[in-house]
């Protein structure tokens, strides 16, 4: 079974930890050896920052050595592996992860404090590798260290952005972009591989050739070649013993910027659509659920999907040479949402122009190969390109894509003779008045196996999204539920929780996490509840300290701690969470003695920059949280906190803090969800609606352990087929009412009326698309009930210790034995 998978091929290694062992005195030579020789300073002279390069070159040194090793074990054994194409990684910070999973965290703990150095300090200096926008980067990196803890073969393939995801800063309550520059001083992680840079085409066009046989043979003449240049990352599994890589692809100018001179009535535009070569990697586009439709963006996908199919058929060839039939055998492609979707042309066309297959055995290998993960039900997330676009930047890729349809739709005239309706509806070409290719019908067609991402969405993919596509291909929509890597999301980030686990349970359930389940004996046990909450106590310490620290706000550490952190979005509703936050404001100034826990909200999330509505969301929740914070009635029962710059490493500081954990999405909008489960993990109680894994966390922690609220996806189903209209509720319910006409005073934007209005808007006259007001009610009782179990001490250390033990399925190792059983059909290979 996936599990047995999971836990054979991580077994092993617990038992084995450190096989590459260091003691505290050579950590301490190796790192002042690179204070002086990587660094040119020395002990005395050093700051944080260079104790901080000193210490990952130290750490370094092991990873490559490992890294070595692991290169030439899966060379000799010439191993099937999966090749994970994202356009995202969010990776985070490297340096405590790599040391944790060496076994060597404490050691260099020590080494340090020798040095007078306080490691704590020296992991602050390192930049987060904030290469992603939200979960389905982060997803990527949970991924990754998965396949290595498994010791699977495995490559992650990605743009070596030039600056990640944006800095937000919050400037009188709203946010503002400022360039993320993570390697501006140096990364120490990553290595150049010059020797294995690829070339990618763009622009141009198709000339038509007949050969001497009578075939048809198409040459693509390039108006640009771009470099693609390879840096590689390690990626340490658990235990150290495999070490794989995220290979991350820059542009860079080819020597010969070759332009098509024979193109010369298009000379002039090629000059002014001139995409700077080194432009396509700058930059991470910042939008998580919408497409960007630009034209670099594109390009950009197309970059690294090209230079990486490159890099897999050199390494093919290497072993195979010109044999084709075994290349499905030996490579499996991961395609992370359609934003690498152009991968299936662009090898259908290396497979056809190239090593001139015909199209039937070049197809067969194609949908062998390719797997894809759908991350969203979203109509307006689902790519679509126009097709002038593609044909422009990739003419002979338009041909093949219209060659694939063709096929396809004959195929589809079988199934349902002289149907145009369902062929109108499958067609990878949208006939709109501008025709677009529809990435997602593209990634189905061209893949052996489509999933989603938890079971609801997999099940609302297969029944509402591609209905047609499960008649005509049984079995090849899945489910694959995500997970999140405990090493990271509980051991590195919540130390004191990780140690008191390890005294009850003992010491292997990082790779093994359905362990944490031994956890249940002890829920009704007063010592360990004691114990268990004087951690979460010591984490809330930790976080209000952060939080005076970074925005000058005192919150009361005996205050409920809920957090609600993840991009800033209308469906995840972090609007329902302010609206009742006003609600409670306002019943405390009507009724002093109104009975509530003290409770500090607190928010993390970016937005797009061009998302207006999400940037007056994030303006509303900093004004309102103004207002409460500085008003002595009330800010010793209610405090408001948005931490800025939401990232990575700030939810290794907010997670472990979290009593509550806010899932609120309407029901079928959030496709998953993995922040819930770190915060379960950690021992915060949900507060969620029936979306995504929040029902799959629901089932293992049971109804008593959680607080379910609101419409399910049924009910949101019927609710806009009668027709939904949020005056009903803001005509007969008195406090939505107060509360939306408050968001058109000046009462939290003094001297600016109407500042927050278009929050009132969007949940009236704009239709109130998420249905916030529909859900409210049942969000404002499941509140209530939530209050009066944190009353109950015994009851809520209960809940937070079953949350806790109940997340083993959560893990991303269970996630990645799920592929490997359904999809990828990869053996571990271990690394001596
Ligand atoms: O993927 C998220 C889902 O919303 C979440 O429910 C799920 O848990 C997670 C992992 O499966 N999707 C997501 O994060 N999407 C993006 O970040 C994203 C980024 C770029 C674009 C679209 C979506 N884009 O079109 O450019």
């Amino acid at each position: 079974t996936a599990k047995e998978t999971a836990r054979k091929s991580t077994k092993a290694k617990s038992a084995d930890t450190s096989s590459i062992t260091y003691s505290k005195a050579q950590i301490k030579q190796s790192i002042v050896k690179h204070l002086h020789s990587t660094l040119g300073t020395d002990e005395n002279k050093a700051n944080n920052h260079a104790w901080w390069k000193a210490t990952s070159a130290a750490m370094q040194e092991l990873v490559l050595e490992r890294l070595r090793t692991t290169q030439k074990t899966h060379y000799i054994n010439d191993t099937r592996a999966v090749h994970y194409f994202s356009a995202e990684f969010l990776m985070g910070r490297l340096l405590s992860n790599n040391m944790h999973n060496f076994n060597l965290f404490e050691t260099a703990d020590a080494a340090l404090k020798e040095l007078g150095v306080e490691l704590t300090d020296v992991l602050e200096e390192e930049p987060d590798m904030a290469l992603g926008n939200g979960g389905l980067g982060r997803l990527a990196a949970c991924f990754l260290d998965s396949l290595a803890t498994m010791d699977l073969p495995a490559i992650g393939y990605g743009i070596h952005y030039e600056h990640g995801l944006f800095r937000q800063e919050i400037k009188n309550g709203a946010q503002i972009e400022r360039p993320d520059s993570w390697r501006h001083y140096g990364n120490p992680w990553e290595i150049c591989r010059p020797e294995s840079i690829q070339e990618v085409p763009l622009f141009g066009y198709v000339e038509t050739k007949y050969g001497a046989n009578g075939r048809v043979k198409k040459e693509w003449h390039p108006g640009n070649i771009v470099k693609g240049v390879p840096w590689d990352i390690p990626i340490v599994g658990y235990g150290a013993k495999t070490v794989n890589v995220l290979r991350l692809w820059q542009s860079e100018s080819s020597d010969y910027f070759n332009w098509d001179v024979f193109n010369s009535g298009g000379y002039v535009d090629a000059q002014r659509e001139n995409i700077q070569a080194e432009t396509i990697s700058k930059v991470l586009y910042p939008n998580d659920e919408t497409r960007a439709g630009k034209e670099l963006r594109l390009i950009q996908q197309y970059f690294f999907c090209a230079c990486s199919l490159k890099d897999i058929i050199r390494r093919y060839k290497r072993a195979h040479g010109d044999d084709w039939s075994r290349f499905s055998e030996q490579v499996v492609i991961q395609l992370n949402d359609t934003h690498p979707a152009i991968a299936i042309p662009e090898l259908m066309r290396i497979l056809v122009d190239r090593v001139e297959l015909d199209w039937d055995t070049a197809w067969g290998i194609c949908t062998k190969t390719f797997a894809y993960t759908n991350h969203t039900l979203l109509p307006e997330a689902l790519e679509r390109w126009p097709v002038r676009m593609i044909e422009k930047i990739l003419p002979r890729h338009i041909e093949i894509i219209y060659e694939i349809n063709h096929r396809f739709l004959s195929l589809v005239e079988k199934k349902w003779p002289g149907n145009n309706v369902i062929k109108a509806k499958l067609s990878i070409i949208e006939e709109s008045t501008e025709k677009m290719v529809r990435m997602g019908n593209l990634s189905v067609v061209g893949s052996f196996a489509v999933n989603g991402v938890a079971e609801i969405h997999s099940k609302l993919v297969k029944e509402n999204l591609f209905p047609e596509f499960e008649a005509l291909w049984p079995g090849k929509l899945k489910n694959v539920t995500n997970g999140i890597t405990p090493r990271r999301w509980l051991k590195a980030c919540n130390p004191l929780l990780s140690e008191l686990i390890g005294k009850k349970i003992g010491n292997d359930w990082p790779s093994d996490l359905t362990r944490l389940n031994k956890l249940s004996e002890f829920a009704d046990n007063t010592t360990f509840q004691n114990q268990f909450m004087k951690v979460k106590q010591k984490n809330k310490e930790a976080l209000a300290a952060e939080i005076k620290h970074l925005t000058g706000i005192s919150v009361d550490t005996k205050a409920i701690f809920d957090i609600q952190i993840k991009r800033l979005h209308e469906y995840k509703r972090q609007h329902l969470n302010l609206i009742h936050i006003m609600a409670l404001y306002k019943r405390l100034l009507e009724d002093p003695s109104y009975d509530m826990h003290p409770r500090v909200f607190i928010f993390g999330a970016k937005a797009a920059p061009g998302y207006t509505l999400a940037k007056d969301i994030i303006f509303a929740i900093n004004k309102v949280a103004d207002k409460i914070n500085n008003d002595p009635r009330v800010n010793h029962i209610i405090k408001v906190v948005f931490l800025p710059n939401y990232r990575v490493s700030l939810a290794e500081k907010m997670i472990p803090a979290a009593d509550v954990s806010q899932q609120i999405s309407t029901a079928g909008k959030e496709a998953s969800g993995t922040g819930n489960m770190k915060l379960a993990l950690n021992g915060a109680i949900t507060i969620g609606t029936l979306d995504g894994a929040n029902i799959e966390i629901a089932e293992e922690v049971g109804d008593d352990n959680i607080f379910i609220f609101g419409m399910t996806v049924d009910e949101v189903t019927e609710l806009s087929k009668k027709g939904y209209n949020p005056f009903d509720i803001y005509y007969h319910n008195n406090e939505v009412k107060a509360v939306l006409d408050w968001l058109d005073t000046d009462y939290f934007t003094p001297g600016q009326p109407g500042a927050l209005s278009s929050l009132k808007n969007s949940m009236l006259s704009g239709g109130d698309p998420y249905m916030c007001l529909a859900d409210y009610e049942s969000y404002s009782e499941a509140n209530r009930a939530l209050n009066i179990a944190y009353r109950d001490k015994s009851r809520w250390a209960k809940m937070a210790i079953l949350n806790t033990a109940k997340m083993g399925k959560f893990t991303s190792d269970r996630s990645i034995a799920d592929y490997v059983e359904r999809i990828w059909k990869l053996t571990p290979c271990t690394v001596e």
